[in-house]
């Protein structure tokens, strides 16, 4: 009897391991690490390839921008109502969101109810599908007493490849897993549901998001880890999305800061890539899937398949009187009846569970039988794990890339009954990540309770976003009413006195013509620094020396005395440094305030601006005061021949190399435009022109916004020059801070919390503006503008600051252009042209350092002046030649 035991022993030893022949039988399916490194690289390749313009449309791999631009940053609240269609079950939820609490920490309440979507539905019209989901949401309202009357915002997991031009719309590309439901490929989920929920009726609801069941994966994590930027789906089908550079995001306008993509791996393969991958067993799949030939890697992966691999690996082996003596049942023959549940359950707690479900399949199996059949179900299940991994190690390599980290420290989130069912599952596809990925620290964070969160969570950014952009909005609608008050304020102000467009005439009646000669002293008030300059024209070549003086804040808002007494002293010191103390120079001054000039070197102050309220000088004659002050100082003589504002100097600076230069235009400190008018048109000899002043009148009160009035309110000269404080860099700056000030009050931006810096007046200046929108600047920096500013925010609070200065330069800028297309196109009008062509000489600091207001400018005329040809010219010199230039022309009509 022994021996009897003993022969039987060593021929089960001796009789081969039932599973060494699976283990042949499937070796194609036993993927080992460097063909694991293989299908990353090729993964990673078709990323680049679908996120590239050139090569997308013919990439498998969509990689979908989805316009969710950042993870939660704990400021999402609010009540949502959740659909999650998709997954192995249509759940409605009702999500309640409360502000800086983790999910963990329960501050997020959810309910939800599963509807059963019946089978003819998952191939019927697009049309019965959706009236079945509002018709269950409807359900949900009612048996949750949600007030039908009460706007209900919605947010909807739809966990189908799409295409979203907006976060409230997604374009159905495909169907794929169980669903084939026709009308709807290639038009709006988002549009489809709206037209359900009108024809269930008495329900308001509003769809602020669609977005697939990855993204709203990621973000149910994302809430309570902020590492989380990759979601992952491994269930009835399987995807992954993660955090994308925009700037590699072809399809997506701007290059700052990130946004989700939705990889769709599932199609990975779709063209070939996996070709040496693919079995028969997963050709027999795919041939009598619903979609074939689609979905390729999903198939090699998903839980809607891997049962349907198992039985076909299993009937085969049968039939090949490798298993059950080569009996076969009908049961075995027939599609689905070995599903993904059992696959894990045929992993679970040894063999009892295998022998069971073999059974019922009508199969009597030996325990070698089990074994193997169990053991097939381990390389299928764990190819689909490695493959994951294989596509997730390819995602955290491109991120590692992308911020160009040697190790990275990111968390995963994940779900989908796979991962969650399948008792291996889990451990093999972290170990096979972490041992590719040696240098990174990966985190694993199942999404306990479903995707809804995660909608909720972009429903709410959606929310701020849209109420964020709807204040911004209300800026960029100033743009487009200027125009009108524009026309109507030249001519009035060129009849009458009265005008807020001041037209104070220069006295300038020609440009320069180059016969110009000597040596003339500049001086230059009025823009950001005082200077003075010599410059000295000699047979069409012109030789400047000059030098910049500041002007203290206390001699600006001091007395007149104070501040003239200063400009002679610079003017002085000035005259020192170049030896002609003793010379009497001829001398233009640029003083760029409104003056009513009677005469060409006389002009009286009609008021101040640009921060400047020297008393007793409104009113007075500027020249004459300059002249006092040099007379106090008794230490040189000036011949003061000319009074010019900068922007006629400007223009004639300009005018000095382009004779078509009719046009001065200062976009700086202040902003203000000359132009060579007809003297036929101006009725009131003694006047030029300051558009400045455009809107005293209130005329452009329905363009002027609270932010604009705060300014207003708190400038030097309330209610004056009302245009300038729209469009000049004295105060865009501070535009911008009143609005970030009013976003930050109703918890918008920086959390809700208004900080000192915020409240304090001039903090944000205008050349943070230029700065900030810069394109060669990343969002960080933008970020460490604003915490050099003490403003400590969020990615998203950057791009909202940006997107803010962005409004309030290109309002600036249009506002100026809208102007600037009234008077070309006056001039053009007025000399009976059908096309002009003029040049514009430029100058100022925010035309000249802003990164896009010239263009905006630009633009702007173009459009609003169609038959001008406008060419703009910055001056290189600044209006101090323009003045000297002009002292010229007066002394050699003098002669
Ligand atoms: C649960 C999520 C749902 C997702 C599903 C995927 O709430 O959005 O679609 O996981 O897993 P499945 O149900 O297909 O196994
Ligand atoms: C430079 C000109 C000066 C003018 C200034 C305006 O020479 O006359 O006032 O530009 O620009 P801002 O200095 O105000 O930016
Ligand atoms: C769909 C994806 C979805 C995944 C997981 C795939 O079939 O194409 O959009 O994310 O299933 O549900
Ligand atoms: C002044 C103008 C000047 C402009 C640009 C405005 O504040 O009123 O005279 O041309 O600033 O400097």
């Amino acid at each position: 009897m022994l021996a009897v035991h003993l022969i039987s022993f060593f021929f089960s030893k001796l009789k081969e391991d039932p599973t060494k022949k699976v283990d042949r039988f499937l070796h194609a399916m036993r993927l080992q690490d460097e063909q694991l490194v293989d299908i990353s690289n090729r993964f990673l390749a078709e990323m680049k390839k679908g996120l590239s313009a050139e090569s997308l449309a013919a990439a498998a791999v969509k990689m979908l921008p989805t316009h969710v631009r950042s993870t939660p940053d704990g400021s999402e609240k609010g009540q949502f109502v959740a659909l999650d269609l998709g997954g192995s079950k249509f759940k409605v939820l009702r999500v309640k969101v409360r502000e800086d609490e983790g999910i963990n920490k329960g501050g997020v309440e959810m309910e939800e109810k599963t509807y059963p979507i019946p089978k003819e539905l998952h191939e019927g019209r697009a049309v019965e599908l959706f009236d079945h989901v509002s018709e269950s949401l409807k359900d949900f309202l009612l048996e949750k007493n949600m007030s039908p009357e009460k706007k209900h915002p919605l947010a909807f997991t739809f966990s189908f490849p799409c295409e979203h031009p907006g976060l409230d719309q997604g374009l159905l590309l495909s169907w794929c897993k169980n669903y084939k439901v026709r009308g709807l490929q290639g038009k709006d989920v988002v549009q489809f549901l709206r037209q359900a929920i009108d024809r269930t009726g008495d329900m308001d609801v509003d769809v602020l998001a669609v977005v697939n069941d990855t993204v709203a994966t990621m973000m149910t994590c994302g809430f309570d880890d902020q590492c989380c930027e990759v979601g992952l789906i491994i269930g009835t089908g399987t995807n992954a999305c993660y955090m994308e550079e925009l700037r590699h995001i072809d399809m997506v306008q701007g290059d700052e800061g990130r946004m989700c993509v939705n990889t769709e791996w599932g199609a990975f393969g779709d063209d070939g890539a996996l070709h040496d991958f693919i079995t028969d067993f997963d050709r027999d799949v795919d041939a009598a899937s619903l979609n074939p030939g689609k979905q390729t890697f999903e198939k090699m992966v998903s839980g809607m398949y891997l049962g349907e691999l198992v039985r076909l690996v299993v009937l085969k082996m049968a039939k090949l009187g490798l298993l059950f003596d080569g009996h076969v049942s009908d049961a075995l023959r027939t599609k689905g009846k070995i599903t993904t549940a059992d696959v894990a359950a045929m992993e679970e707690n040894g063999l009892k569970n295998t022998k069971e479900i073999l059974t019922h399949l009508h199969l009597t199996p030996s325990p070698d039988d089990c074994v193997a059949v169990q053991h097939v179900s381990t390389i299928v299940s764990f190819r689909s794990s490695n493959l994951v991994a294989a596509g997730l190690v390819a995602i955290l390599t491109r991120i590692r890339q992308n911020r160009n980290l040697r190790g990275l420290r990111i968390t995963v989130g994940v779900d989908g009954t796979v991962y969650k069912t399948h008792p291996q599952y889990p451990k093999r596809l972290h170990k096979v990540v972490r041992r590719l990925l040696p240098d990174c620290h990966v985190r694993f964070v199942l999404s306990e309770c479903g995707s809804s969160k995660g909608a909720a969570l972009v429903a709410a950014v959606a929310q701020r976003l849209t109420s964020q952009r709807r204040k911004v909005r209300l800026l960029d609608f100033i743009r487009f009413r200027c125009q009108e008050n524009r026309e109507e304020g030249l001519e009035a102000g060129l009849k009458s006195k009265g005008c807020t467009i001041k037209m104070l005439p220069s006295f300038v009646y020609h440009t320069p013509d180059g016969t110009e000669r000597g040596k003339y002293l500049a001086l230059d008030l009025g823009g950001t620094n005082f200077r003075a300059m010599l410059v000295r024209f000699k047979r069409q070549k012109t030789r400047l020396y000059h030098k910049i003086y500041t002007i203290p804040l206390e001699i600006m808002q001091g007395t007149g005395e104070e501040l003239f007494d200063h400009l002679a002293q610079c003017v002085c010191d000035f005259l020192d440094y170049m030896g002609l103390k003793n010379v009497r120079l001829p001398a233009g001054f640029t003083f760029s305030f409104p003056c009513q000039q009677s005469d060409i070197d006389t002009g009286t102050l009609v008021s101040w601006t640009k921060g400047f309220k020297a008393t007793d000088c409104e009113g007075e004659d500027v020249v004459s005061m300059l002249r006092e002050a040099i007379k106090r100082r008794n230490e040189f003589d000036l011949d003061i021949v000319a009074l010019v504002n900068d922007t006629v100097g400007t223009m004639m600076s300009c005018a000095y190399e382009d004779p078509k230069c009719e046009v001065g235009m200062i976009a700086g400190t202040g902003s203000n435009l000359c132009y060579m008018e007809e003297l036929r048109n101006i009725e009131k000899l003694e006047q030029s022109n300051k558009w400045g002043g455009l809107g005293n009148d209130r005329c452009l009160e329905d363009i002027i916004t609270l932010y604009d009035v705060e300014v207003d309110i708190h400038s030097v000269n309330p209610g004056k020059q009302r245009f300038e404080k729209l469009t000049s860099g004295m105060y865009l700056g501070e535009i911008v801070r009143q609005v970030l000030l009013d976003l930050t009050r109703r918890g918008l931006l920086f959390k809700g919390h208004v900080t000192e810096t915020l409240k304090t007046p001039g903090i944000f200046e205008t050349k943070y503006l230029s700065q900030i929108e810069s394109d060669h600047l990343a969002l960080l920096q933008v970020r460490s503008i604003l915490q050099q500013l003490g403003l400590h925010g969020t990615c998203d609070d950057s791009i909202i600051v940006k997107e803010v200065c962005g409004a309030v330069s290109r309002r600036a800028a249009q506002m100026c252009g809208a102007g600037m297309a009234a008077v070309v196109d006056k001039i053009r009008e007025d000399r009976g042209l059908e096309r002009l062509s003029i040049t514009v000489g430029v100058d100022g600091a925010l035309y000249k350092l802003h990164p896009h207001f010239s263009q905006v400018l630009k633009e702007t005329v173009g459009v609003m002046a169609p038959q001008c040809d406008v060419t703009f010219m910055p001056s290189e010199e600044g209006s101090g030649k323009g003045a000297a230039l002009i002292a010229a022309v007066v002394r050699q009509k003098l002669r």
